[in-house]
């Protein structure tokens, strides 16, 4: 039985991966970190499923222990301080989680079994201020937030230990990706939450930012698809995971307010300070190296996405209801 361990498995992508592993017949093991209550709602119907192990990306002895007592095969780290708008008022702690916590896992690989295979989370928002369109594999960075600068630290260290040490080691550029296990702080969740809430009438406006950026935006569970078979690749390389079509907010929030029969125009209030010092305006991925050398592509279209986020929303709130 192959053994995997997931970092950042309470996270929206750590539950997804963590399912598909275990329909893939994996051993399951994921790291969490001590917090005063447990946060698992994500896991919950697999938690006796999943062996969990406390460690933090911080702690660099906690890393050690937790390979030597998991034993994985493939380590797949998803965990970070993933929101953008935090990181520039966190810039030092997004740096220590989001960009040096890839060197400790790394370092804890060469230590404790350098023949585990590394999958690392990097982002679309490497490419921040944009040189090209769509972006793959070649396209420079210019990240635009200390999120994407830490990214791109984590990117290129993953690449190092690779060429320096021979690890099967893997970077996935992934663009943005969403879906009901989405935090709610993220425009799309942020969206389809409060066209839920307001259909159920516990909510009367919605404040947005910057309502002209484009994502390129795809379905968490077509994305970790492409993580797995990165890491059962012949070699270890980088690759683009994206749609290939992007979309404005605005375009998001007009679908979602439309499938309940609503005009967003009539609900979305613009709050200036959501803005950010220096957003990403637009991304657009092109995936074809993934398509041709995985054979991965998506699913799920960005209407079906919209409607499978809202309707998981209108379900819940009125279940809480
Ligand atoms: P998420 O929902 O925010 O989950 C992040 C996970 O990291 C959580 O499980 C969190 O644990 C954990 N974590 C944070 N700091 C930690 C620390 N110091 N030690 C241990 N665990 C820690 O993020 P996601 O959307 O699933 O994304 C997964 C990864 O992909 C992240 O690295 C993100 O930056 C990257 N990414 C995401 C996207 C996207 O569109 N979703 C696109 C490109 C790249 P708690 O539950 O305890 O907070
Ligand atoms: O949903 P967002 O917060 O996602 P963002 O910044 O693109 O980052 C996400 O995707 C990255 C991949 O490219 C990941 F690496 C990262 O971890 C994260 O998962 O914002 C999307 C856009 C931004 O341009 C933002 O300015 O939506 C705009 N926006 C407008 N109003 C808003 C809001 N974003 C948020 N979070 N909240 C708003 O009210």
């Amino acid at each position: 039985m192959p053994r995997a361990l997931i970092t950042g498995v309470t996270g929206q992508d750590g539950a997804y991966l963590a399912r598909f592993l275990l329909d893939k017949g994996y051993q399951v093991h994921g790291m969490v970190r001590r917090s005063s209550t447990e946060n698992f709602e994500r896991i919950a119907d697999v938690r006796d499923r999943i062996q969990l192990h406390q460690a933090d990306l911080l702690d660099q002895l906690s890393l050690l222990r937790l390979l030597e007592r998991s034993e994985p095969d493939e380590l797949y780290n998803m965990a970070a301080q993933s929101f953008v708008p935090t990181s520039f008022d966190q810039p030092l702690l997004t740096g220590e989680f989001t960009a040096l916590g890839v060197t400790r896992l790394l370092e804890a690989i060469r230590t404790v079994d350098p023949k585990i295979r590394f999958y690392q989370a990097s982002s679309s928002e490497m490419f921040g201020s944009v040189r090209e369109e769509p972006q793959n594999e070649q396209t420079p960075f210019w990240p635009r937030s200390p999120y994407g600068v830490a990214k791109v630290y984590g990117h290129w260290i993953t690449v190092n230990y690779r060429e320096s040490y021979g690890i099967f080691a893997c970077s996935g550029i992934l663009f943005n990706h969403e879906s009901p296990w989405r935090g709610k702080e993220f425009v799309t969740r942020k969206i389809s939450d409060a066209v839920a809430r307001i259909h159920h009438g516990k909510q009367r406006k919605l404040q947005l930012g910057n309502l002209d950026a484009h994502r390129d935006w795809g379905f968490a569970g077509d994305f970790v698809r492409a993580m797995w078979q990165m890491l059962q690749h012949d070699h270890p390389d980088d690759y683009v995971v994206a749609t290939g079509t992007k979309h404005s907010v605005r375009e998001f929030a007009d679908r979602a307010f439309a499938r309940v029969g609503l005009d967003y125009r009539e609900f979305v209030e613009l709050d200036a300070a959501l803005l950010r010092p220096a957003d990403v305006h637009t991304l657009r991925g092109d995936a074809s190296k993934a398509r041709r050398e995985l054979g991965w592509q998506p699913e799920t279209s960005f209407e079906q996405l919209v409607d499978l986020m809202v309707d998981a929303d209108l379900q819940r709130v009125a279940a809480e209801a």
